[in-house]
């Protein structure tokens, strides 16, 4: 049986200026007050990804290759708006072949440039999108992503890479950053992947009923593996869960509050 749910993912990010808001207190009689028009949000990437993360690595290229630039300069247009794909710090220094350590400077600002998307996509727009596969990048033509939506899910294939969003960081038009497990490593500059090891036997994604007890022993690499899966636990996996990454920045004492949305499966059914 599957599951069908949809995640309503939510970023917020509030900018609260100690200064009050100047608005008119306390004369009803003003001629009709016109809409307010909601300002976008303008949203600093560099500060965002500061506070969240750890996406230092990432953002040490961002900033290394400029294509900070390029896409704050896309982050602050709201026709089109921006997605960013970003890997956390771990994801860069687990990568082991093919390594970044000799790519050019070229060719590090165009692996970049792959991780994001030049238009706004929330995640229920992936599944959508997944018709257009492969999808270019900002990196250009060849340079593009395969995405598939598996139970609101967003899996993204590079040929290298598969990998999936763990995280909305922010999602609020024009703006979309997703946390993903894995750098993505695009076939245009690595070429055509090796064929896979062979493999002891294919891993179905989707198991054909659930409730078979298969013990998803993944990667060994799992240091806490809860022994409490039980029957429903894919019932159970799903969720949501929320929390707030508050932090200071002295930008005019501003603060900004980032409501951070996790997407659980698998086996974090557990409580943190
Ligand atoms: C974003 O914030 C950083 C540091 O807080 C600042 O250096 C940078 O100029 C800001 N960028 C924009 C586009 O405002
Ligand atoms: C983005 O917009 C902010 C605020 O309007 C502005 O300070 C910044 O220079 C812009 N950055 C780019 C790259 O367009
Ligand atoms: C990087 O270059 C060094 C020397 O030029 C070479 O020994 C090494 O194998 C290269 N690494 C990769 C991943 O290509
Ligand atoms: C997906 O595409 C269909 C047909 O093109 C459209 O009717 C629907 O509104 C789209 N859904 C989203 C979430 O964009
Ligand atoms: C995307 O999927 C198509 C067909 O499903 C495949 O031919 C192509 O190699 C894939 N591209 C990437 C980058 O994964
Ligand atoms: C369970 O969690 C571990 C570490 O948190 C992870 O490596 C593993 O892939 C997860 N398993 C599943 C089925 O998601």
């Amino acid at each position: 049986m599957e599951i069908t749910m949809i995640f309503m993912v939510s970023g917020v990010l509030m900018l609260l200026s100690s200064s009050a808001n100047a608005q008119a207190v306390g004369s009803p009689l003003l001629s009709p007050t016109p809409a307010p028009a909601p300002a976008p949000d303008f949203v600093n990437l560099t500060d965002l990804l500061t506070v969240a993360g750890p996406f230092h690595t990432f953002l040490n290229y961002l900033e290394s290759t400029k294509v900070i630039q390029t896409f704050q300069n896309q982050a602050n247009n709201t026709e089109q708006g921006i997605t960013i794909f970003v890997p956390k710090d771990e994801a860069f220094s687990s990568l082991k072949k093919p390594s970044l350590t000799n790519l050019t400077q070229e060719q590090l600002k165009s692996l970049i440039l792959f991780h994001a998307l030049p238009k706004y996509y929330a995640l229920a727009d992936f599944k959508n999108l997944s018709v257009a596969n492969p999808v270019s990048t900002f990196a250009g033509g060849q340079y593009a992503l395969n995405f598939t939506d598996v139970s609101g899910t967003v899996h993204i294939g590079s040929g290298w890479t598969s990998t999936k969003v763990t995280s909305s960081v922010h999602s609020t038009d024009p703006v979309a950053v997703y946390q993903v497990d894995k750098v993505l490593l695009p076939e245009a500059i690595f070429g055509t992947p090796p064929p896979p090891a062979p493999a002891p036997a294919p891993t179905p994604d989707i198991a054909p009923v659930a409730d078979a007890p298969t013990s998803l022993t993944r990667d060994g690499s799992s240091p806490k593996s809860s022994p409490t899966k039980s029957s429903s636990y894919r019932i159970m996996s799903w969720g949501v869960l929320n929390y707030l990454v508050l932090a200071m920045s002295d930008n005019g004492g501003r603060q900004i509050a980032i409501l951070r949305t996790e997407l659980l499966d698998g086996n974090s059914t557990g409580c943190m």
